[in-house]
């Protein structure tokens, strides 16, 4: 095959290419074309007198204008998204066809989306939640969807209770509050008295669900897949995305702060890190599972609410996806763009979840109301970089003109095409499993373990990760305003862990559990993030430093920092230049007032206040707070005051000294740590 027939990771970019726009220096128009004289002024009788009907530039201006915005996404509105390649390591031509996954010299060209679930559009980024991690392919066998989250099981078994269960997340009806935000009465009815949610309120009151940054957490496929061969066997198949980065998080009170100081803070960390070229990297990994294996678990492997441990069924890596592309345009690109968990190519088919199965009905339905009806396909970003042809016409904004007479099937006048790919040519084929049974609304027997694997999940939790579930749960159930509510809940996750359930008891005023208790004893390592990789790259370290700064040449352990792959920022109190003491001149990027400690992964402190106390004020704010936060702390000895005035000093984390190669070491070692969780907060 041609390195064109295969397609390139350029494919995709070429095709938008076409599309592209640069109004920048170009003369003004109306739709029609028209070069205006005017258009500031709308068309009056007299320059004091009325608007005129005839000015049709006013009419197009504002009939646009009234129209520019569109149903938000009814789940996932909250949104951000890039464009990347992915690239096979290894031929996967044992376990499936899928042309993309078959040869490591092509590289897919695709466009990931992250998201929050509950909260609106213009809601805030870092709140306590799932979040989507959806990816589309450009193959050249069509665009194949990866719509999957950062948690691996899901709240509810049937795609029947998904507007339930979105009803009770989202702001209240009565009076729409609150945002983004699952601490309210509804969302906590719904899960005591929906059980099969205990799995995932695990892992959405865990460190999980307040994600440090998009580069920085895992994406899972959730349901069980199949994946098909040529020789048409299947494997059943989950799929994980693992950040090269690894998996870290932030901290409650510190996500809150951040989600009023900076709202976009997830979305900035993304577009940034792609414009200074450190582009985010996700491993793709696969669980495999051969076909007479389905029974030998104690869960279901159709059930969405259970993971398979990696320890019992592990996670091979079989390739990597990066991102390097902002988008030209949030609403054409990442507003437009619709996935879809029924948007396969052969060699990828489903299973029989009951969840996955409802949802292949879900998201083509709500793009006709996000998107205006059936043609968003045709969207730039939607459209596929393979050929398409079929004998579909009309509709809302169709683009494409269909030339020929002939419009069915079959027919004789067009030869009988667009002609079906037979299988053994590439033609997309179910995969033929033999089913058999009567029609009932039934749950499977096998479904109704809820308590099992949120037992593990806890068991595998490091003592600060379940410290940070307990508060969680402390937070959530704090707000919620029903008595009867907070009990049920208590009681439900007493089957949980009774020292969780009864330490959350005691704290929200509600009756100690009176049963419960789990026998689970096992755990899966895999499931903490104490376990995974710790990299200083492309971590913010805060660098708090004054004009009179009249101490050792900080500018060596800067670059030092920056060798490691860390992002200092000069922090001051007015923007400007720096004079170090050795001649060597910083510019200030921040002030107290736009930055915050929140915002930084790191804080160094350096000095030169010149004594002014209300510099040194916001100094020990900003140490106080990172400290409070477990992050890494730098000073010089200088700043050392602050630390002491801050209590925050011969704690875990926290690196001083003069300005040396050996002082960058430690403290570059302390950031690659993310946060020193073993500190004691008095
Ligand atoms: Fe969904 C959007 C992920 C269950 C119905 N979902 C949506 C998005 C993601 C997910 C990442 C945003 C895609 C984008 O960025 O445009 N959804 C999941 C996962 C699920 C899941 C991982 C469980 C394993 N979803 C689910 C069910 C239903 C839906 C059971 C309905 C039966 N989801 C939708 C939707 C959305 C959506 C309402 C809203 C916007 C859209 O589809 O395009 O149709």
């Amino acid at each position: 095959m041609s390195k064109e027939s295969r397609g390139n990771e350029n494919s995709k970019n070429e095709q938008l290419e076409q599309f592209r726009v640069k109004d920048e220096g170009e003369k003004l128009t109306t739709n029609q074309g028209l070069k205006m004289a005017e258009d500031e002024f709308s068309l009056k009788a007299g320059e004091r007198g009325p608007t005129l009907m005839e000015d049709f530039h006013f009419r197009e201006k504002m009939t646009h204008f009234d129209h520019e915005r569109i149903p938000e996404r009814a789940v996932h509105a909250r949104g951000f998204a890039a464009h990347g390649e992915f690239e096979v390591y290894q031929s996967m031509k044992k376990y499936t066809k899928a042309g993309f996954l078959q040869d490591p010299s092509v590289k897919t060209p695709v466009f990931v989306r992250f998201s929050t679930v509950a909260g609106s559009r213009g809601s805030a980024e870092t709140v306590r939640d799932a979040r989507g991690f959806a990816t589309k392919f450009y193959t050249q066998e069509g665009n194949y969807d990866l719509v999957g989250n950062n948690i691996p099981v899901f709240f509810i078994q049937d795609a029947i209770k998904f507007p339930d269960l979105v009803h009770a997340i989202k702001p209240e009806p009565h009076n729409e509050m609150p945002q983004a935000a699952t601490a309210h009465d509804t969302f906590w009815d719904f899960v005591a008295n929906n059980q099969e949610s205990a799995h995932m309120v695990m892992w959405a009151k865990s460190d999980r669900a307040i994600p440090r940054s998009f580069r920085m957490m895992e994406g899972f496929g959730v349901h069980t897949f199949r994946f098909v061969n040529d020789k048409g066997e299947a494997h059943f198949v989950k799929f994980h995305w693992k950040p090269v980065l690894g998996v870290h998080s932030l901290v409650w009170d510190e996500a809150q702060k951040i989600a009023g100081k900076d709202p976009d803070f997830h979305r900035r960390d993304l577009w940034e890190s792609i414009e200074q070229g450190n582009y985010p990297e996700y491993e793709l990994g696969v669980q495999l599972l051969k076909e007479e294996d389905e029974f030998k678990f104690d869960f279901d492997i159709l059930d969405p609410t259970k993971l398979w441990p990696e320890e019992d069924v592990p996670v091979m890596l079989i390739g990597k996806m990066t991102l390097n592309r902002n988008v030209d345009n949030v609403f054409a690109e990442t507003e437009q763009a619709a996935f879809h968990p029924g948007h396969v190519v052969p060699g990828i088919d489903f299973s029989n979840d009951p969840l996955l199965q409802g949802r292949l009905f879900s998201y083509t339905d709500t793009q006709l109301t996000r998107l205006g009806g059936p043609n968003f396909h045709e969207l730039p970003i939607n459209r596929p970089v393979c050929p398409f042809h079929n004998n579909q016409r009309d509709g809302f904004g169709r683009q494409t003109i269909n030339r020929g007479q002939v419009s069915y099937h079959k027919n004789s006048l067009a030869a009988n095409t667009p002609a079906p790919t037979p299988e053994a040519e590439g033609g997309y084929a179910h995969y033929q499993e033999k089913v058999d049974g009567r029609k009932v609304r039934a749950r499977s027997e096998s479904f109704k373990d809820h308590f099992s694997q949120a037992t593990m999940f806890w068991n595998s939790m490091s003592e600060p990760e379940k410290q940070h579930i307990i508060q969680a749960f402390t937070f959530e159930l704090g707000k919620v305003n029903s008595k009867s509510v907070r009990q049920q809940v208590i009681d439900m996750f007493a089957n949980v862990n009774l020292e969780l359930a009864a330490t959350v008891a005691d704290a929200i005023g509600a009756d100690a559990p009176q049963g419960g208790g789990s026998k689970i004893t096992k755990s899966s390592p895999a499931l903490s993030q104490v376990n995974t990789a710790k990299k200083p790259d492309t971590r913010k370290v805060g660098v708090i430093i004054g004009h009179h700064y009249e101490g050792d040449d900080v500018t060596s352990v800067l670059d030092k920092l920056k060798k490691a792959g860390i992002q200092p920022e000069i922090i001051s109190d007015k923007l400007g230049m720096i004079k170090g003491s050795k001649g060597k001149e910083l510019e200030v990027k921040h002030t107290f007032l736009t930055a915050d400690s929140v915002l930084f992964d790191a804080i160094y402190a350096v000095g030169g206040s010149g004594g002014s106390k209300s510099f040194e004020k916001e100094a020990i704010s900003f140490i106080e707070e990172a400290f409070a936060h477990y992050k890494p702390i730098g000073a010089t000895e200088e700043a050392k005051q602050w630390l002491e005035a801050s209590d925050a000093i011969d704690s875990p984390g926290i690196v001083v000294g003069k300005a040396t190669g050996e002082f960058a070491k430690k403290f570059v070692d302390a950031v690659a740590a993310h946060r020193h969780w073993d500190r004691q907060l008095t």
